[in-house]
């Protein structure tokens, strides 16, 4: 779906898609080459359908996070593109681009593009100089290239205040500590990134911690590096589809390729539609999710597309938002579901839910409601040009599919490996066995990094209740394992610049 070849710095690339919002990223060459510098603007256009920004109440916007790969055509590898920090990359078209010098360099991984004003939902549609520091890449003057934009949309999550559980009695739900175990009717609030003591004191974060199914780790510190959802972040707005992974698949050599393709033997079952041929991997409809999946690959990608895997404290956050917790809601804030199965109509790739099996309140892809489909659904696809919050089962922020779908990655704590996590974001490098690099990340080689949140396809509706944790011991983290119902999504730590 994106092949774009070119050559030096005039290029030539076939357009990036993912259908989900319709999003399309078009290189029209590279500009502006500075050999001074070692600098060289990638002209792109950007656009996709449905976006906004608001500056009340969710006081928030989506974005498409933009990263760059390349190829030297004296090479046969892809290498990740160092783009300018700061003020090197220019949007015309209403639009702003905010990178993010995270790791101390001078220099930025990628680049988030939204609206710089207030927008209703509507086309976003933008030209974007990105500034390529070849020189910074070890690239000559003279060389020659070829070049892929990547696009991923994400959604804005604002930093706030905002509960863990509900007061409730979900399955392993957080909830704060005053007295008796048995008594959680209290929510535990994140008022800030600093540290939090989990355990049996007045005022500490606790769960019950006595299934291995859901977790036995539980007292001790979560260290104030640990991402606890109350800075900002950008999430995906979708779970990673099938053609993200493609394309990620289809970037690495093939020693990389090695254990991060599972996914291929299960081609055909569950709508996993990821094969293989001549060392090149498709998807018959690259707008499902990622199903056959495990915390490894997942963490792979993500450490790929210089993005991050997502907190548990995070999922809840992208969930409810600042609004009070509803005992057992789901991610669209009521406790309203649908459990009738649905009907689909048109082409795989752009299936739509029939107007009659489409519910008024909870849509989402659960066990009950996936009938014959018998599998996950489209990316998005329980939203319409018409449907408000509870209809379309989308979260606070407008994130989709955080009920149900597949079931995510997410990092826990109830798992002590888990506890190590840093929040650092991936540097789109990966070792020559295509595994993460990233040390502040739970290492796979402890044992259990597991945890996963939000129910599935093939997983009853009790599993998508937001505050639900009962697979947060759950590990399918090795390089040889993998589960049908499990994919994911990945998030960053918004810019602090
Ligand atoms: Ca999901």
């Amino acid at each position: 779906m994106n092949k774009n070849t070119t050559f030096y710095f005039l290029v030539l690339f076939l357009p990036y898609i993912t259908e989900a919002n319709n999003l399309q990223i078009t290189v029209n060459g590279l500009t502006n080459k500075s050999t001074s510098n070692k600098t060289v603007q990638i002209d792109v256009d950007v656009t996709w359908d449905n976006s906004w920004r608001v500056s009340s109440a969710q006081n928030n916007w989506d974005a498409v996070w933009l990263f760059v790969k390349f190829r030297n055509t004296n090479n046969d590898y892809w290498q990740h593109a160092t783009l300018s920090y700061g003020n090197g990359h220019t949007v015309t078209g209403g639009g702003t681009a905010e990178s993010d010098d995270d790791t101390g360099t001078g220099f930025s991984k990628g680049v988030f593009v939204y609206s710089n004003a207030a927008k209703t939902q509507s086309t976003a549609n933008y030209n974007v100089l990105l500034e390529w520091q070849y020189g910074e890449d070890a690239q000559g003057d003279d060389d020659t290239f070829e070049v892929i934009v990547y696009g991923i949309e994400m959604v804005y999550v604002p930093q706030g205040r905002y509960s863990l559980g509900t007061g409730g009695n979900e399955s392993f739900s957080f909830f704060m500590y005053y007295g008796d175990i048995n008594i959680r009717n209290k929510p535990y609030v994140v008022t800030s990134e600093d540290a939090i003591t989990v355990g049996t004191e007045y005022g500490n974060l606790c769960y019950v911690n006595t299934s291995s199914n859901a977790g036995t780790y539980r007292d001790g510190d979560l260290n104030a590096s640990f991402p606890k959802g109350y800075q900002g972040f950008y999430c995906m707005k979708y779970e990673i589809t099938q053609g993200q992974y493609v394309d990620f698949l289809n970037s690495l050599t093939s020693d990389q390729v090695g254990n991060n393709n599972r996914v291929t033997a299960w081609y055909g079952t569950n709508r996993n539609t990821i094969s293989e041929s001549g060392g090149t991997y498709s998807a018959d409809n690259p707008n499902l999710p990622l199903i056959y999946s495990s915390h490894f690959h997942i963490y792979n990608y993500l450490d790929w597309a210089c993005l991050r895997p997502m907190s548990e404290l995070e999922y809840e956050k992208a969930c409810r938002g600042t609004l009070d917790p509803v005992n057992n809601e789901y991610a669209w804030g009521t406790t309203t579901i649908n459990t009738t199965a649905y009907a689909t109509e048109g082409t795989l790739e752009n299936e739509n839910i029939t107007s009659a099996t489409y519910a008024a309140e909870g849509n989402c892809t659960i066990s009950e409601s996936n009938g014959a489909i018998t599998g996950p659904t489209r990316v998005g696809i329980h939203a319409t040009s018409t449907s408000g919050r509870a209809q379309s089962g989308a979260s606070y922020y407008g994130i989709m599919d955080l009920t149900g779908s597949a079931y995510e990655v997410v990092v826990g704590i109830s798992l002590e490996e888990g506890r190590n996590f840093d929040g650092s974001h991936g540097d789109g490098l990966l070792d020559n066995f295509g595994y993460y690099s990233q040390s502040g990340w739970p290492q796979m080689t402890v044992g259990d990094v597991g945890g996963l949140r939000g129910g599935s396809f093939n997983t009853t509706e009790d599993h998508g209740i937001v505050s639900v944790r009962k697979l947060m011991g759950e590990s399918y983290d090795t390089a040889t394992s993998s589960r049908d119902f499990v994919g994911g999504r990945g998030v960053r730590t918004a810019p602090k610049n």
